[in-house]
């Protein structure tokens, strides 16, 4: 399955006219107040968010998992998936993969077709979450903190071939996310657990290239519910601290507990340097990976202004975050899911770019609280459609990607090519 540039300019032809009045329409109004729409359209157009391997079939609970059918059933299908995604939306040119489930076998044939579509391979993450068969000790109690030397060097072994592998299809970074906690008190000694994470996490520094980033994932809770050894963005960033310029924290939305301000979490590690990657994904009660911004649209523009303002006052000198969706998808198709949270996070960074920096900080220099929360608030209620479909056609992907999705029908097409019980393993 692949979309030619033929079809899209096909199906954004009808959709030219109208656009055209709507976009000046917008630009002019924002001209009025000093806005350079063009210039949003334009970082927009840039702006890639990477796709994980496991995003593109379906979820599911402890429950049960439903299929959609032309599922794909290994990386190379995975590619090719993101490919019909980036086609549609010239946004998700790269992919973040999973290893043990994406070891490449053919590493040119991958890095080839990922090429082909413009793919880029995004950070590499490892998996100690759960034992894999034939493998010679358990993680049932922990990998890197584990209370035995041997369960320690086979999972800090893992993520240094998770590295090799990165590191030959042309990665750059590696996200550690620990399952390592404990279910009740007094199963882990905090002190030594968080002492035999270090130790392991710095023996895969160690193995990093120089170029490489170290991305650590925090969580308060799931799959243990008493303690996490890395619970939170504290415990990560002390850690990243400690081992040395290459480890970051990384923030997963719904890696927090509920009503958590993770804006301020966003802007306390920029204001350091230490916010490494992103994970976005939206939630109600807890880690539900569903799709970005169905829940707190508005929590995800005041994380995007706390970003923009970050970027603009780099002080620290903060890289420019990895940005990933990490979401499941239980009822909806994954692609379209997947394009709705692209849609849903390019909103959010737009509307963030259209807050008026400078009268925020005169209003809050007065202590001027309502004229603040007015000026997020009209940024906020800007309808930014047109600036997001000007940067789509710039780009020359399709104007409305999900409408294209179904009126090309692309899952009749992968069913077609796939059959209904194709599957990837893994998550
Ligand atoms: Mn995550």
């Amino acid at each position: 399955m692949k979309i030619t540039k033929k079809q899209i300019t096909e199906v954004n032809k009808p959709l030219l006219n109208q656009h055209k009045k709507d976009f000046k329409y917008l630009s002019d109004k924002l001209k009025s107040k000093g806005v350079n729409a063009n210039k949003i359209v334009d970082t927009l157009k840039d702006y890639q968010i990477a796709i994980p391997s496991w995003a593109l079939g379906a979820g599911g609970t402890r429950f049960g998992r439903f299929g959609y059918g032309g599922e794909p059933g290994d990386l190379f299908q995975k590619i090719s998936d993101i490919g019909v995604v980036h086609a549609l939306t010239q946004s998700a040119g790269a992919v973040s993969l999973h290893i043990p489930w994406d070891i490449p076998k053919d590493v040119k044939k991958i890095k080839k077709h990922a090429d082909s579509l413009g793919i880029v391979f995004d950070a590499m993450n490892s998996n100690t979450f759960q034992d894999q068969k034939d493998q010679k000790h358990s993680y049932k109690y922990g990998s890197l903190c584990h209370v035995d030397k041997k369960v320690r060097k086979q999972a800090v072994d893992h993520n240094k071939e998770v590295i090799d592998y990165g590191v030959a299809l042309g990665s750059k970074s590696l996200t550690v996310w620990l399952a390592d906690g404990s279910n009740f008190p007094g199963q882990l000694n905090f002190r030594r657990a968080l002492n035999n994470t270090l130790d392991s996490l710095k023996a895969i520094y160690k193995h990093l290239p120089k170029d490489w980033k170290l991305f650590i994932e925090y969580k308060p809770y799931e799959p243990n519910f008493y303690s996490m050894v890395i619970q939170d963005w504290g415990t990560s960033s002390l850690l990243a601290k400690e081992l040395g310029p290459k480890a970051y924290t990384l923030v997963d939305l719904g890696h927090h507990l509920p009503n958590t301000n993770i804006e301020q979490i966003v802007g306390t590690l920029m204001s350091r340097g230490l916010l490494g990657g992103f994970h976005f994904n939206d939630s109600k009660y807890g880690d539900d990976d569903l799709t970005v911004g169905a829940i707190k649209p508005y929590q995800l523009f005041l994380i995007f202004n706390e970003l923009v303002y970050g970027m603009a006052n780099n002080t620290a000198k903060n890289p420019i975050p990895a940005w990933m969706i990490d979401a499941s998808h239980n009822v909806k198709d994954p692609l379209e899911d997947l394009m709705q949270s692209l849609d849903a996070i390019e909103t959010a960074y737009a509307k963030a770019l259209l807050i008026d920096q400078k009268a925020l900080e005169k209003a809050q220099m007065k202590n001027d609280v309502v004229a603040c929360q007015n000026i997020l608030k009209t940024a906020y209620n800007t309808d930014v459609t047109p600036i997001l479909m000007e940067a789509r056609r710039k780009s020359g992907a399709a104007m409305s990607p999900i409408d294209v999705y179904r009126t090309i029908d692309v899952r009749q097409a992968l069913i077609d090519e796939r059959g209904m019980d194709n599957a990837a393993t893994g998550l």
